[in-house]
């Protein structure tokens, strides 16, 4: 075949998968009513598949299919997690009453969230499932010859950690060895049922964010490829190294008897100078090009991605086309969404469009390229139609961004800012505050719901939310807590809401893209110049701050955050975006300022989230980052308090960004840790607001106030009082009231305990 994609969306069109696991869940099917919808959305992703371009019977069709994530399949496929049937598989995800979930955690720069196995010396390789080889036989049985895929061993030992039973120091890639029988076994499995090719993804070949060294990673794909290689019975091999470039690895794959390589050629090329070694280790391998982008939704430049097919083929005759990455980042359709603007479609390509792009590319390469001129034709007068189109250059933003001084980026001195803000505030030692949302209960959804389909109008909805604002105040008046926030009803999204709201986005209809297991996200798009056409919150935070003397908290995302969690413009650098985002709401804040908002938090949780994979690029990365934030916040009132939260972050790895963030205040998640996070603070030396979560949201436990107590009593024995905030890990949206009342609670008498230890009572 000459063109394929990684994988493919699999929470489906309707995210059927996530309503049939979600009533798994609940009991209201059983095993085998989930399993017949499982099978009915593989069934139809093959069809569909097929009718887009890709071949039924020569294994371009990849089987992708996952019930919650792929790298949790491989683990439970090599024996490496322990899974009794499907409940079980989903323990493991969730957790159940005897054992905590595996942790979560991000997939490469993606937005999709895997498991991370636990793999230590006791850990017993065998293959335990067969379901690779079952789906293979089910899409056989259908008349389709499809590509099992499985991630490889070298990136799901590099992901694993070590087991609690592991000895300090233990690396889940020492087993290596270990692991490749079984994979032997699978292909020995796969090949018997009749499998032409099998895909293995090994992205962590192309990272330098992982433990292991470049040298580490390649010297494993050596002896992993080196064995599967010579399995005596297999499919064909293909290797896939999405995300970034792949370096000197290429090399060391064509060394071995893999018969094809996947390169992302969309965030990574094949330097000239690896050319020559190359071609002659190539043989007759397959190289198959990434240049379909799988990360963002736009219809791109497919001639220059054919252009790139062509250079590749100096390296072999053999040359395939594909998407950069699997497709489970974009949503499904572009012809689902009624009601964005055709011009705009005309722009993008969701799934569905990147197969056809890639058939397209497939015939270009076997017919040659005049055969798809026409085609390659309209995607650049597409591009041609973006540049000029109204709102995708708007001249009033860009001088603004131009003509802006170096001051803009920069706060008065961090002292006089304290002492303004104190007088202005005058708060306690250890000042308690939440992080923002509040639990969205059934009411406020049912309320959005009747907005969205017309049976409750703008003032009949406004009066749900104003009602629901008035409510978390005077509970958060009778817990006692410091700095008050409004809860947040109004948000659906803390992206979406502001992408709403400011001119240059659009939002889908049906555009999900599963973030973990069975939730999804709805990116926005943002396609244009950004502005503000009006105030976006500031009416709720002057009507919550009405309510109450004691401060109220403006709660704003921050412009890294909002462009992490939208699909991007790739026309111009990101820092240029960031830096319009940043003016929208730095005008904000001035508007919340003028409404009598003395503290505004700007959340940046996806901080950590866009950095890099290679080392190179994360200095301009943080550059530009920390740079839209100081400007979306540069213009604050000196006595304006500016508090920013971020979550998923290892302290340690972002403090240089914190502390050029020169937030006032800093709330981060370090409840999970116990609190070790005060350490890696009282180390770095960092001087201004710090607000280490006490207890994790992220599960309905009540904390202590025992346990509480200890962790404050811990935290002002190593930080500095006047720094000290105290605050949950992170905000209280996905969770009941019961349990945020009772642990709130605790938090206050545990803080005014330790205050009065302190000797700084309030
Ligand atoms: N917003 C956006 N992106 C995100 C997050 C977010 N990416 C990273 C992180 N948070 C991912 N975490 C979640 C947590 C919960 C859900 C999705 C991602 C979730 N989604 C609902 C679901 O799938 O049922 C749908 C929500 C909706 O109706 O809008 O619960 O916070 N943009
Ligand atoms: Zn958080």
């Amino acid at each position: 075949p000459t063109g394929t994609i990684l994988g493919y969306p699999r929470i489906g069109r309707r995210r059927e998968l996530k309503r049939a696991v979600e009533a798994f869940w609940r009991g209201d099917i059983d095993v085998a009513e989930l399993e017949a919808r499982a099978a009915g959305l593989r069934r139809a992703t093959r069809e569909r598949l097929a009718s887009l371009g890709l071949g039924r019977a020569d294994s371009s069709i990849p089987e992708s299919f996952s019930y919650y994530d792929q790298v949790l399949d491989a683990a439970v496929t090599v024996g490496a997690a322990q899974a009794d049937g499907l409940a079980g598989y989903f323990a493991l995800a969730r957790g159940d009453a005897s054992r905590a979930p595996l942790e979560m955690t991000k997939w490469f720069d993606s937005n999709y969230h895997y498991l991370v196995p636990e793999i230590g010396p006791e850990t017993e390789f065998r293959l335990a499932s067969d379901r690779l080889v079952a789906e293979f036989l089910e899409a056989k049985a259908d008349g389709f010859l499809t590509r099992p895929v499985i991630v490889g061993p070298v990136t799901l030992l590099a992901l694993a950690k070590a087991s609690d039973a592991a000895p300090e120091g233990f690396r889940p890639l020492s087993r290596l060895a270990d692991v490749l029988p079984v994979y032997v076994e699978l292909l020995g499995r796969l090949a018997a049922a009749g499998a032409e090719w099998a895909q293995l993804d090994e992205p962590a070949l192309v990272s330098e964010s992982l433990s292991e060294t470049a040298d580490e990673l390649r010297a494993a794909a050596a002896t992993a490829y080196g064995v599967l290689g010579r399995a005596q019975s297999r499919p064909q091999l293909f290797v896939a190294a999405p995300y970034a470039a792949l370096g000197a690895t290429l090399a060391t794959l064509a060394g071995t008897e893999v018969e094809a390589i996947g390169v992302d050629l969309v965030r990574g090329t094949i330097p000239a100078e690896q050319f020559d070694c190359t071609r002659d280790a190539l043989k007759g391998k397959t190289l198959v090009g990434g240049v379909v982008d799988g990360h963002n939704i736009w219809r791109g430049d497919l001639a220059a991605a054919f252009a790139k097919l062509g250079l590749l083929r100096e390296l072999s005759p053999h040359v395939a086309a594909s998407t950069s990455t699997s497709l489970q980042h974009v949503p499904h359709d572009v012809a689902d969404e009624p009601l964005l603007d055709g011009r705009l479609k005309s722009w993008l390509a969701f799934a569905d469009q990147k197969v056809e792009q890639v058939a397209t590319l497939a015939k270009g390469l076997s017919e040659g390229a005049a055969a798809i001129s026409s085609a390659l034709a309209e995607a650049s007068a597409a591009l041609v139609d973006r540049r000029d189109a109204p709102g995708v250059r708007v001249p009033a933003v860009r001088e603004r961004l131009a003509g802006l001084a170096p001051a803009a980026f920069s706060r008065a001195p961090y002292d006089e800012r304290v002492a303004a803000q104190q007088a202005a505030l005058d708060l306690p030692a250890l000042p308690t505050t939440t992080i923002g949302s509040f639990p969205q209960t059934g009411e406020i959804r049912r309320a959005r719901a009747a907005l969205v389909a017309g049976e409750l109008d703008a003032v009949g909805y406004e009066d749900a939310m104003r009602a629901e604002i008035s409510r978390v105040v005077t509970l958060q008046e009778e817990l006692g807590l410091d700095v008050l926030v409004h809860g947040e009803p109004e948000r659906n999204d803390m992206v979406q809401y502001f992408a709403e709201q400011l001119d240059g986005f659009a939002v889908t209809v049906n555009g999900w893209v599963q973030s973990y297991g069975s939730r999804c996200t709805r990116p926005s798009i943002l396609w244009g110049d950004v502005s503000r056409p009006a105030p976006m919150t500031v009416e709720w935070s002057r009507f919550a701050q009405s309510l109450t003397a004691k401060p109220m908290k403006g709660m704003l995302t921050g412009p890294v955050t909002i462009l992490a969690w939208s699909f991007v413009r790739d026309d111009q650098p990101l820092g240029d975006t960031a830096n319009q985002v940043a003016l929208a709401l730095r005008d904000e804040i001035a508007d919340l300022e003028g409404a009598g908002i003395g503290i505004v938090q700007v959340d940046e949780p996806a901080l950590r989230e866009l950095l890099p994979l290679k080392r190179a690029d994360q200095p301009a990365y943080l550059d530009w980052s920390v740079g839209s934030f100081r400007l979306a916040t540069g213009g604050a009132r000196t006595e304006t308090q500016v508090h920013t939260h971020l979550c998923y972050s290892e302290f340690g790895v972002v403090i240089d960004a914190i502390r050029a963030l020169d937030a006032d205040v800093t709330s981060i998640e370090a409840a999970r840790s116990r609190m070790e996070v005060v350490h890696d603070i009282e180390r770095s030396g960092f001087d201004h607001g710090i607000g280490p979560g006490v207890y994790d949201i992220h599960s309905p436990r009540v904390p202590g106030v025992a346990e509480l107590t200890e962790l404050l009593t811990l935290a002002v024995a190593t930080i500095p009082n006047r720094q000290l905030w105290v605050n949950p890990d992170c905000g209280l949206k996905t969770r009941g009231y019961d349990e945020t009342v009772a642990s709130l609670r605790n938090i206050v008498t545990a803080t005014r305990a330790v205050r009065e230890r302190v000797g700084t009572g309030d």
